[in-house]
């Protein structure tokens, strides 16, 4: 077990540092200090031979503005907040219309955009990354000082964790997630439409055409693109004629997990690398890169492409029409928010 840093400063002036999470069996996980954005994940095939399993940018400069929130810490409140606005003990708090008049992903500078402070740890069975950040009381119009703590944790069973926590001064709304843009091909060699999912999950939220929702949910086993109770492509149903699909150009959408078992398995079949991923958390949604509109290369020279990525971003329900789901995201005073997702890397 070891971990690595370097330190790059960027053309803004910017100091980042790059810190590598080795464990014993040679995977190797890297995370920067700018939005705790990891960069690579290296995992071997079913030949040992050891690749990224990320989508990368080539210019590690691209992640300050960072399209498409790319592998990054996504914060206060990771998703949509209908009307960007939400009612606290009855005050108003309003927020960044940064998409379709809705805020998404904690505003113009969520967590995505910021410098975190970082401490490590390496024990016999573990490398620990320790990110911490203080979300000023009014920081893009979030109530409280919140005190997060995020870890990245590494261990020789090949799994990744990452350990969420928040404390807050006043009572605030606060849905943590990390955008990780998946591909088991290693290093973007194919689209992620051959790759395989299963996603343990009976109900789906209903969107709107700007991906708001107002409570309902659908039935997979009646919007069957959207049932992946058993494993298949995911590019199998995700042309199918529902209007689910249409809003969200491809899957963008909240599944409610059954359990806080194994909510998720992503397989690619020609590599043989298999994730599977656990979480305390509620709901995963499953974006498939359905939007790559920059013409920005990859780490692997080639431009960005719809459908190499797949995200998996575990979080509670996003705030929608009469701020439906709201309470599942309100911090109390004093109260600490908290929640983890593993993902564990295997060739089966
Ligand atoms: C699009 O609707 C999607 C979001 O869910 C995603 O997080 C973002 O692109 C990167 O806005």
């Amino acid at each position: 077990m070891e971990i690595q840093n370097a330190k790059v400063t960027f053309g803004s002036g910017r100091e980042v540092t790059v810190y590598q999470l080795i464990n014993d069996k040679g995977m190797q996980v890297e995370i920067l200090s700018l939005g705790g954005i990891l960069t690579k994940i290296l995992v071997p095939d079913q030949e040992g031979s050891f690749e990224n399993v990320l989508l990368n940018w080539e210019n590690m400069e691209t992640y300050e503005e960072n399209p498409g929130y790319f592998n990054a810490l996504i914060g206060r409140v990771a998703g949509r907040i209908y009307d960007a606005k939400v009612t606290i003990n009855d005050k108003v708090y309003t927020f960044a219309k940064n998409n379709n008049g809705n805020t998404l992903h904690g505003g113009i500078k969520g967590f995505d955009k910021k410098i975190w402070t970082a401490s490590v740890e390496v024990t016999k069975n573990e490398a620990i990354l320790k990110l911490t950040y203080l979300s000023k009381d009014g920081e893009e119009g979030f109530p409280g000082n919140l005190e997060v703590t995020v870890a990245y944790k590494l261990n020789n069973e090949n799994e990744l964790t990452i350990e969420y926590k928040a404390k807050t001064d006043q009572d605030t709304i606060v849905n943590l997630t990390n955008h990780a843009y998946f591909n088991l091909s290693g290093d973007a060699k194919r689209s992620v439409l051959d790759q395989e999912v299963s996603i343990n999950a009976d109900k789906i939220c209903k969107l709107d055409e700007v991906l708001i929702p107002d409570g309902e949910l659908l039935s997979v086993d009646e919007h069957t693109a959207f049932n992946f109770k058993t494993r298949k492509p995911i590019g199998r149903d995700i042309h199918q004629d529902d209007i689910q699909l249409k809003y969200g150009n491809g899957y963008d959408h909240p599944w409610l997990l059954n359990d806080n078992h194994q909510a998720v398995e992503f397989y690619d079949p020609i590599s043989k690398r298999c994730m599977e991923i656990f979480t305390t958390e509620p709901g995963v949604v499953m974006y498939t890169m359905n939007y790559a509109n920059e013409p920005i290369k990859l780490s692997n020279g080639k431009i960005q492409k719809p459908n190499y990525g797949v995200c998996f971003e575990t979080q509670k329900l996003p705030i929608g029409y009469n701020e439906v789901f709201k309470e599942d995201v309100l911090l109390k005073k004093g109260d600490t928010y908290s929640s983890a997702t593993t993902f564990k890397f295997s060739v089966k």
